[in-house]
């Protein structure tokens, strides 16, 4: 058997060949999502949750660290299903008030794991539900089926990008 260094050559550029194209498709991916309307960027959230519920579930964001975000969600909790809508879009679009402010000290695991008890306080009834007959856009369609597309370690790369963008900074 020879080894010529072209073929390990090629088999070095075509495995990075195949790692850069994973790195295209999730930053490509974080890039449209972030173009879509404030509310489709909250139902691409839910649908990928209702997509990814039962895998997320043993990775399971921990109690430990939703202690973190307790008190946000607590706020939350109490509020009339409108407000709690505005508080979601809020987050979305990066609107300075007192929940995005709180929201953005939390770090990357924790916006995810506070995303997901949203949307289980969603479906217990407790937070304001998605409506039926919500129309996606069609980005948000293409956002939706690229997600489902990669591998998951890949979606929770994408969805810890998308979270990190919302809320305030208050320190920056
Ligand atoms: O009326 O800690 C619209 C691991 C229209 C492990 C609406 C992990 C108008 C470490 C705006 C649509 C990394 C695995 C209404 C954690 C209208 C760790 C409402 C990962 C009502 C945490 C829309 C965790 C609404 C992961 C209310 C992967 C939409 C977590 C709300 C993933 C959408 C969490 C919500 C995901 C979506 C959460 C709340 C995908 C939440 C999605």
């Amino acid at each position: 058997m020879t080894f010529s260094t072209d073929s390990i050559q090629n088999r070095f550029s075509s495995a990075f060949g195949y790692q850069k194209g994973l790195i295209d498709e999730v930053n490509s991916t974080v890039n449209v999502f972030k173009n879509l309307s404030v509310d489709d960027r909250l139902a691409v959230l839910w649908f990928a949750y209702t997509e990814m519920g039962r895998s997320i579930t043993p990775a399971a964001p921990g109690a430990a660290r939703l202690q973190l975000a307790e008190g946000l969600l607590n706020q939350i909790k109490q509020m009339p299903h409108q407000d709690q809508l505005q508080a979601m879009r809020d987050l979305a679009a990066k609107n300075e008030n007192q929940i995005s402010r709180a929201y953005g000290i939390l770090s990357a695991n924790t916006k995810l794991a506070f995303w997901y008890e949203l949307s289980e306080l969603m479906v217990k009834g407790v937070v304001i539900p998605m409506p039926f007959n919500y129309q996606l856009s069609r980005d948000g369609v293409q956002v939706l089926e690229a997600i489902k597309g990669l591998d998951f370690g890949q979606q929770i790369t994408v969805l810890r990008k998308v979270v990190t963008d919302m809320g305030v900074d208050p320190l920056a």
